[in-house]
């Protein structure tokens, strides 16, 4: 039996006394036991008690907050720790079905075990350390060209939904089983919609597949020599991308970030401040890399992939002082962190967490992610580049970034990586993400995906014709989740029963707000 008499939260949920909270522990207790939740009863018991809970897979979104909820005292639901099982890897359908505690790491090894890394690929992030299913429904981008999915979704009511062609019964379901173990539909992870509106966009609890083809690949990399070749590299992208002579989604990264991954500032300056322009050719020259350095692959069989490197070669090479760099070929890097060499297991669904070396750029090194979307276009990511890096300089960090390049648009990331011991780089960081994010919808541009701190800011961004995407997402929020207990202020969508006047953290810290006190938002600070 549970002790609830022990258990005292060092907060509790807003709302709840420490009886009731202790009550709704052993409930819990009751429905979870110590290892088999029943998930469909937790969250009916969540809403009985009108608990806030935050799901989360295994809790590695970093840089966008982790494990962490929005409102504090919420009840954690780690989905990953015993729903980890690999479900189905289809050969022939060239797609798996996994539960949220599969990473791409695990999924990987289970494709190296079975022998069938020799004919699917995985769909993998930059950092490869995370759930599928996590990465998925954050919206996350992979690298290679393949990569889809679908849902099983728990309501917040406590329903089980199968999105698509997995609302149609399999044959061969029982009666006698609950929803959650029927068979699976077999046209439910080939297909993405079935019939009716499509709603995995609304979603974020699911069961899901991404598994893609695997074929013949070659990673490469094309470096830069000098910083305003931004606008020109961006140019030649959007044609090559759109004809998908570029296949996959290649990335273009600063120099920094790259000559992050190889070791740390205090290895290359004794200097604190933003490194020199004159500094940063220095380091670009001495890793013999450019100021800025594309990474992509070809993939096809091997006429194809000799035809499309011919035309990707005849392009970017035009680029005065540019150099092409094959992975696997004699000219091929030999430094220790060759990011080339990472790429190369990205681009072929092969996880790495290697590059996250760039985060020990500074002493105690954490990051936050400031990530806008840009058209490719060189004049556009241009602009954003200036931008961003001017207010990097200006709070005095480094301009660490890449474009990621999608068929029509970039996912363009700042790494803000700050000391996380020094109260002053903390607040900077903050400084700093609030100004990016103002500075950004000026110029009409808004974030794919943010940290919890600055969720309500970005959505307040989205705010055309008075708000009424808001408006849309919170009749959904309330007429899904009536008495509010999923993940309340998730991507500022907040449900009624949270006073919006407390909660919102908009374009100032909560301690610069006047009346501070109010919310447990200002509390927490
Ligand atoms: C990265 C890329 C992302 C993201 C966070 C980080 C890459 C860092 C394209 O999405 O959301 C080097």
């Amino acid at each position: 039996m549970y002790n609830t008499a022990n258990t005292t939260p060092r907060q509790l949920p807003p709302g709840l006394d420490l009886a009731k909270f202790q009550s709704f522990l052993s409930r819990a207790w009751d429905i979870c036991g110590t290892e088999n939740v029943d998930l469909q009863q937790l969250v009916r018991l969540a809403n009985e008690f009108a608990v806030p809970i935050w799901p989360f897979s295994i809790g590695r979104n970093t840089g966008y907050g982790g494990t962490a909820p929005r409102v504090p005292g919420s009840v954690g639901i780690d989905l990953g720790k015993h729903m980890n099982k690999i479900i189905e890897v289809n050969e022939e359908g060239a797609f798996a079905l996994v539960e949220p505690g599969v990473t791409c790491f695990s999924l990987n090894e289970h494709l190296v075990k079975t022998g069938l890394d020799q004919k699917l690929c995985l769909d993998v992030p930059d950092l490869g350390g995370g759930s599928i299913i996590g990465n998925a429904v954050e919206r996350g981008v992979g690298y290679t060209p393949y990569g889809d999915h679908r849902m099983e979704i728990i309501l917040p009511n406590g329903e089980l939904v199968r999105t698509g062609m997995g609302a149609l019964p399999d044959p061969d379901a029982s009666p006698d089983l609950p929803p959650h173990e029927q068979p699976p539909n077999k046209c439910w992870q080939p297909f993405n919609y079935g019939f009716g509106p499509y709603h995995n966009g609304i979603f974020s609890q699911s069961n899901l597949g991404i598994v893609v083809v695997k074929m013949g690949i070659w990673a490469y990399m094309i470096t830069f020599p000098r910083d305003d070749d931004l606008p020109k590299i961006v140019d030649i992208i959007r044609p090559l991308r759109l004809q998908m002579v570029l296949q996959n989604v290649p990335t273009l990264r600063n120099i920094l970030l790259d000559a992050a991954v190889s070791a740390p500032k205090s290895s290359y300056t004794s200097e604190t401040g933003p490194l020199s322009e004159a500094k940063m050719d220095e380091i670009a020259a001495g890793l013999d890399l450019g100021r800025w350095n594309f990474y992509g692959a070809v993939y096809g069989p091997e006429p194809v992939r000799n035809v499309l490197l011919t035309v990707i070669k005849g392009a970017f090479l035009s680029i005065p002082g540019s150099k092409f760099y094959q992975f696997y070929l004699p000219e091929d890097r030999k430094e220790p962190h060759s990011v080339l060499r990472t790429r190369a297991k990205t681009l072929q669904g092969i996880p790495a967490i290697d590059e996250l070396r760039w985060v020990d750029w500074a002493p105690n090194g954490a990051h936050l992610f400031f990530s806008p979307i840009s058209k490719i276009s060189g004049k556009d990511a241009n602009l954003q580049y200036e931008v961003t890096k001017r207010r990097c300089t200006e709070a005095g960090f480094d301009f660490i970034g890449t474009f990621t390049d999608g068929m029509r648009e970039i996912h363009h990331i700042v790494c803000i990586v700050f000391n996380r011991e020094v109260e002053e780089e903390r607040l900077k960081a903050r400084w700093l993400i609030r100004t990016l994010v103002k500075a950004c919808a000026a110029d009409g541009c808004g974030e794919y995906r943010t940290h919890l701190a600055l969720m309500d800011q970005i959505a307040n961004t989205y705010n055309f014709n008075d708000n009424a995407l808001m408006k849309l997402n919170e009749t959904v929020k309330n007429a899904l989740d009536p008495n509010g207990i999923l993940a309340p202020g998730k991507n500022g969508v907040w449900p009624r029963s949270y006073d919006k006047s407390e909660w919102v953290l908009g374009e100032s810290e909560p301690w610069e707000r006047a009346g501070a006190g109010a919310g447990a938002g200002s509390k927490s600070s």
